[in-house]
């Protein structure tokens, strides 16, 4: 295994038109949840992948797990819960560029899961543990298995990769800020947007904010700039790189968790920090040009289509 992750997904419904949900009455039915996103971003990718979680012993549930086999992500920790249902969410696309979520996700199964769910010999095969700060603020059993897996992760010398994807509607502003310091200072490599660096660290500027989460203790900080592309600094070497032009944003939602899946994917293939950044712009904005968390991740061969054209780039 190259990769574990764990988290809750959730069938998600988009309405045919935009507008406020309250005058909708079609939807289409997705799926969607950031640590299932890099699963299935970097299986297209040929990397292997397990994605631990809990799912309602209900349609939901099962639709998801249909949907992630048929990726080809490893779901073989995959806990059917059969007290309490899958959780569900909605998009509210007010406009393009602007979008709402509705979750319907309190007492879902995977908000029951635990520490002892963990099996560490599963954990230990892989390489790198990416986890976000969705799922410690969904309840204290996920939080706790959240700090389970990081241990079992360090006692196996996995890298963790934490990517904070704050959810203002999920907790309150100060649990959270908490929360996702305590598992920044935990991890080896953070993930932030800008903002969500602001809000951890109280500073504005890229390099501002990699140094703060720095000294709370990673070693590696990528800062996701938008129309602006990305600051890394990792490890003693720091950077900008541009972003990848877009032509048309359809949905933004997921594109935080397509960047992921390019640093990571670039990372597991070797490639030095800036380039693997690189790829993460690249990815990020793909999923914004597409409906859907996951539709506008890249296979191998399209994502090389793209990137041999970025080869007159310095990365
Ligand atoms: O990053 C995209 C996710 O936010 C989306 O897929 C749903 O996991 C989700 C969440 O909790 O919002």
């Amino acid at each position: 295994m190259d990769i574990i992750t764990l988290g809750e997904t959730m069938v998600l419904f988009t309405p045919n038109k935009a507008g406020m949900l309250r005058y909708m009455d079609q939807y289409s039915a997705q799926i969607g949840g950031s640590e299932s996103n890099v699963a299935i971003g970097l299986t297209r990718l040929g990397h292997k992948v397990g994605w631990i979680s809990r799912l309602g012993s209900d349609e939901f549930g099962y639709k998801i797990l249909q949907f992630l086999r048929g990726e080809g992500v490893d779901l073989n920790e995959v806990k059917f819960d059969h007290e309490n249902p899958t959780g569900i969410y909605f998009k509210e696309m007010l406009n393009s560029e602007e979008v709402r979520v509705q979750y319907f996700r309190k007492n879902s199964a995977a908000s029951y899961m635990k520490p002892d769910d963990l099996n560490e010999e599963y954990i230990a095969s892989a390489k790198i543990l990416h986890i976000s700060g969705i799922t410690p603020v969904l309840s204290k059993g996920c939080y706790e298995t959240i700090l389970k897996a990081i241990e079992i992760a360090k006692n196996n010398g996995l890298k963790v990769v934490f990517d904070p994807n704050l959810r203002k509607t999920l907790c309150s502003e100060q649990k959270s800020k908490d929360i996702l310091l305590e598992i920044s200072s935990l991890a080896d490599i953070v993930l932030p947007g800008k903002g969500e660096g602001q809000f951890l660290t109280g500073e504005a500027k890229p390099e501002r904010i990699a140094n703060a989460l720095h000294e709370y203790g990673s070693s590696g900080v990528v800062i996701k700039l938008g129309e602006e592309g990305a600051y890394f600094s990792f490890e003693g070497n720091d950077g900008y790189v541009p972003a990848h032009p877009v032509k048309q944003v359809v949905d933004p939602v997921g594109a935080g968790d397509g960047f992921a899946t390019g640093v990571l994917s670039g990372l597991l293939d070797g490639l030095n920090i800036k380039s693997a950044v690189r790829r993460g712009t690249v990815i990020g904005s793909l999923v914004t040009m597409v409906q859907g968390d996951i539709e506008g991740l890249p296979d191998r061969k399209r994502l090389e289509g793209i990137t041999n054209y970025l080869k007159h780039e310095d990365v």
